[in-house]
């Protein structure tokens, strides 16, 4: 039995051998279209679209191969080991349906670029640091996985469904253009870039839903136009978490230490706004508009409510400060009834905006009905 198979798995044998002395990635196509880069990288492995479903891939400025008849996915997976990696893939007008890279250890870089929407963009690093930049539209998902250490994700094309998962490590992603906020789109993005000083910021237009979930340590979050529901999930850490554009549904939790929100004066909701934000000396200034109800809850610590002279309330306001010295302060317009409440009576409400509806002010009286 073993002995007609010899021959083939001495070759096999040997190509893998040759593969550990060359340090360099060797490339291949399936009969089904798809190209394979694997291997080590003796530098930047660079893969580029020639036209008519030909690639060229190059390993630190020398010619891997060149490839013919690739039209289903490009996969590249560097071999584990705790290198640096850089790999560019320009797929320039080549239609393919998913590109999966997969980086291992080390401080790895990735930018890819294409003119024509493909399915997907997978990207997996390692324990170091990540760079990412994708900027190819993909009608399915761009999805990347950073895991530990400080990673970095710049998403510069539309997507159906981004989703970003960090480490223990400081993540920095940004979805879409600070220069041109609106400029790319996605269904959905979810942002779960795990403990560690991380920043968010979405310029890009979510037509459907948002989700952030931080950890333990202070979370940075800038967002733009959300369509359907925004969720952020900010964890312990002083979390400052920034509210710009148009939304239909908001909802912030909060950690137990200091979180701040602010909406931004060109800032709106429309069906639903809810920020609960737990203990700590949490502050949140509206300056917005909320066509809807405001609902807002926080416990211990030093609680800072301000609505601004540029926010107009449609709906109703009900603000439940907890314990400790808190303030709220309103010098705006509310359309609807206010009612306010903390656990403290020296707590210091001051109304000196408009009110249509009814006023209730109950320093010390939370708990207690109303
Ligand atoms: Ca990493
Ligand atoms: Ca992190
Ligand atoms: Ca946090
Ligand atoms: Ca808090």
């Amino acid at each position: 039995m073993k002995r007609p198979k010899r021959t083939k798995r001495s070759q096999f044998d040997y190509r893998k051998l040759e593969d550990r002395i060359c340090l360099t990635v060797t490339a291949s196509v399936t009969q089904t279209g798809s190209l394979s880069v694997r291997g080590f990288s003796d530098g930047l492995v660079q893969i580029n679209a020639l036209g008519n479903q030909q690639f060229q891939i190059t390993d630190n400025g020398a010619p891997v191969a060149t490839v013919n008849g690739v039209r289903q996915n490009i996969v590249v997976r560097i071999n584990p080991s705790p290198l640096n990696d850089t790999v560019r893939i320009n797929l320039l007008n080549e239609a393919i349906d998913n590109v999966v890279v997969e980086l291992s250890d080390g401080t790895n870089d990735f930018e890819i670029t294409g003119n024509v929407p493909i399915m997907r963009v997978i990207y997996k690093g390692g324990s170091g640091q990540d760079t990412v930049v994708t900027n190819v539209d993909t009608t399915r998902i761009t999805a990347v996985s950073g895991f530990d250490g400080s990673n970095s994700f710049l998403a510069q094309n539309n997507s159906r469904r981004f989703r970003y998962r960090g480490g223990v490590d400081a993540d920095n992603v940004t979805l879409g253009s600070t220069l041109a906020p609106g400029s790319t789109q996605a269904e959905f993005a979810g942002i779960i870039p795990g403990d560690g000083e991380n920043r968010f910021e979405c310029f890009a237009t979510i037509t459907e839903n948002l989700y952030f979930r931080g950890g333990e340590d202070r979370d940075t979050v800038t967002t733009f136009d959300v369509n359907n529901t925004a969720s952020f999930v900010m964890g312990n850490g002083s979390n400052v978490l920034f509210l710009d554009g148009d939304y239909n549904r908001l909802f912030v939790r909060g950690g137990f230490d200091t979180d701040s929100v602010f909406f931004d004066e060109n800032s709106s909701v429309s069906q639903r706004v809810g920020v609960i934000l737990f203990g700590g000396n949490d502050f949140v200034r509206v300056d917005g508009r909320f066509t809807t109800d405001f609902y807002f809850n926080s416990t211990d610590g030093t609680d800072q409510v301000f609505i601004d002279s540029s926010a107009l309330v449609i709906g109703n306001v009900s603000v439940l400060l907890g314990a400790d010295f808190n303030q709220f302060t309103h010098n705006g317009e509310i359309r609807g009834d206010l009612y306010v409440a903390s656990y403290n009576v020296g707590d210091n409400y001051r109304i000196n905006g408009t009110v249509l509806g009814r006023i209730r002010l109950r320093p010390g009286g939370q708990g207690g009905g109303g």
